[in-house]
């Protein structure tokens, strides 16, 4: 029985090169969110990203929701107040790169396009791209597509991404959509898959080999934990989850690359003794208020 499987050469060769313009600050790498899960609330994850100063990009390497169908139509509020704060990021001059994941369907193909729609994305980044930045060059996936072993996603991902189910999707009522994607929640939710995601050393030493050429530094999410595979012409580095570990990978101006726990980077408004004087005064929803939130959780386990 032959399995497709991803071509990961082909994939780098016409990967898209994403050249941010020049600015002084940090780039940070932020994977697996899933926010709208029990263990990831979005009003946490707004606050750090209303505290993050000095970040020149922001790289969103996929998986930034349990579930999302990106048309507008589709949106629960969590969704409209995370693009909201992503909006204000962008307006003290972050730019944003979304790295689409295996949780995010229907994204626009054109960042423009998602702007028009309250998606504040300089890039939508659908497969692999290469990220161009102070002089070097990284590569940028979410990271489903690094082992061909799993042949019952990699169909459902075949599948999916269709421009026949684009299509279809695109024409369902909403109340039919919300209903498919409240099933497709429910089965991910039922496998559990991405949190007890297998960690493939073979594969990911293989898949190393096959895209870091050319490059500088490799980076992907997905897998839900801190790693570096050698082996290819650079580092590989799984950049660990938002979602239980909130640890962020940070490029410095220097280009040296750290993970760090992720509100050692934020300051949250909370913490702030005055309110800044709005210059656009950011509409804030009437219940996210307490202090308790917006402060670091305590680790569960
Ligand atoms: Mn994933």
């Amino acid at each position: 029985m032959s399995h497709w499987k991803p071509d990961w050469k082909a994939m780098m060769a016409r990967a898209p090169l994403v050249a941010p313009r020049p600015a002084p600050g940090t780039v940070v790498f932020l994977a697996d969110s899933h926010l709208g899960d029990a263990r990831a609330p979005d009003d946490e994850f707004t606050a750090w990203l209303d505290g993050l100063r000095g970040v020149a990009v922001l790289v969103l390497l996929g998986d930034l929701f349990k579930v999302w169908l990106a048309p507008p139509k589709y949106w629960a509020g969590l969704h409209q107040r995370v693009m909201a704060a992503l909006e204000r990021l962008e307006a003290r001059g972050t730019q944003v790169v979304l790295v689409v994941g295996n949780r995010e369907y229907f994204l626009p193909r054109l960042a423009a396009n998602a702007k028009r729609r309250g998606m504040p994305f300089g890039w939508v980044v659908h497969e692999a791209c290469v990220l161009a930045w102070n002089g070097k060059r990284y590569g940028l996936t979410h990271g489903d597509l690094a082992n061909r072993q799993d042949h019952r996603y990699l169909k459902w991902r075949k599948l999916s991404r269709g421009r026949l189910v684009r299509t279809l999707f695109w024409a369902l009522p909403g109340p039919a959509a919300r209903w498919l994607a409240h099933r497709i929640e429910a089965s991910l939710a039922a496998t559990n898959r991405e949190i007890k995601i297998g960690y493939p050393q073979g594969e990911l030493t293989a898949f190393a080999q096959a895209v870091t050429p050319g490059l500088d530094r490799f980076l992907i999410g997905h897998f839900h934990r801190q790693e570096v595979i050698r082996g290819g012409s650079c580092d590989l580095e799984i950049v660990p989850d938002w979602h239980a570990l909130r640890r962020v990978t940070v490029l410095n101006t220097a280009g040296q690359f750290r993970t760090v726990d992720a509100w050692g980077i934020s300051t949250p408004a909370a913490k702030k003794t005055a309110p800044t004087p709005a210059k656009k005064p950011a509409k804030q929803p009437a219940k996210q208020t307490s202090a308790k939130k917006t402060s670091r959780p305590k680790k569960k386990r």
